[in-house]
């Protein structure tokens, strides 16, 4: 796939494309990114990429100029194969979902807001606008390294196989606790049944660590989770008698 960020701050991804899934991406042909700087589509030394909004107020608002001339440039009309994204806190909020259905795009363009917003002409040009969460950022540059990040590691052949499966919201829950050596850490232990080499055992453990988490810290999502038989079984032990509190460190 492609990835395009049209941003006001190119300089701002610099590091974030070494980083080891994207360069492991773009290495394996499953990725092509580029970071379009805004400030080549508005030339001359007076056009700036930003003004202050009609009807006064605080705050600049970004051009539509230079934001849907990049947008023509970036993500030419025809077949329409491209899908244009605006990162905005009123967006509606991204999630594993999302970036499921963006892994299989063949374009995605992420346009990164500024200041107070942009010109709202620009929006006829934009499929969706996402926000990456209840909170403000000073522009969309971390929520594109954000979205580039979730989607580009469920590209095929990116990450080891299988290593994107298990893990949080794939399934619906959080992930189980996980530990490597050594086994005893200055008096904390790591739990015996994951040294027992019974896998069976282990599974089911994970298994009920996972929902215990989950039920814990994100009840809402054990709502929409798939839950088997065996899950309905191990909440139910959860909920009646056991402690929630588990695991080896004091509670919080
Ligand atoms: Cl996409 N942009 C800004 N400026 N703030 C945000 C955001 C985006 N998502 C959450 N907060």
């Amino acid at each position: 796939m492609k990835i395009s960020i049209i941003t006001m701050f190119p300089e701002m991804f610099g590091s974030f494309l070494q980083g080891p899934v994207l360069r492991r991406a773009v290495r394996k042909g499953a990725l092509e990114i580029e970071v379009v700087d805004l400030k080549d589509y508005a030339p001359g030394s007076f056009r700036h990429i930003d003004d202050s909004p009609f009807g006064g107020g605080r705050g600049m608002v970004m051009r539509c100029q230079p934001v849907i001339d990049s947008l023509r440039a970036v993500a030419p009309a025809a077949g329409g194969k491209s899908r244009i994204v605006a990162l905005t806190p009123a967006g509606s909020v991204f999630c594993q979902k999302k970036a499921r259905e963006f892994a299989q795009i063949s374009h995605l363009v992420l346009v990164c807001g500024h200041y107070e917003g942009m010109d709202e002409r620009i929006y006829r040009f934009v499929d969706e606008e996402l926000s990456i969460g209840d909170y403000v950022l000073t522009g969309g540059e971390p929520a594109a390294m954000v979205v580039a990040d979730a989607v580009v590691r469920l590209l095929p052949d990116v990450l080891r196989e299988g290593s994107a499966d298990e893990e949080s919201f794939e399934n619906g829950l959080l992930e189980y606790p996980q530990y490597t050596q050594p086994a005893d850490y200055d008096g904390m232990k790591v739990p015996d049944v994951l040294l027992s080499g019974n896998h069976a055992l282990i599974r089911r453990w994970r298994r009920k660590e996972s929902l215990r988490r989950t039920l814990e810290r994100r009840p809402e999502l054990l709502a929409k989770a798939e839950l088997s038989e065996e899950d309905e079984e191990i909440l139910r032990e959860l909920k009646m008698g056991e402690n929630l509190k588990g695991g080896i460190f004091p509670p919080r």
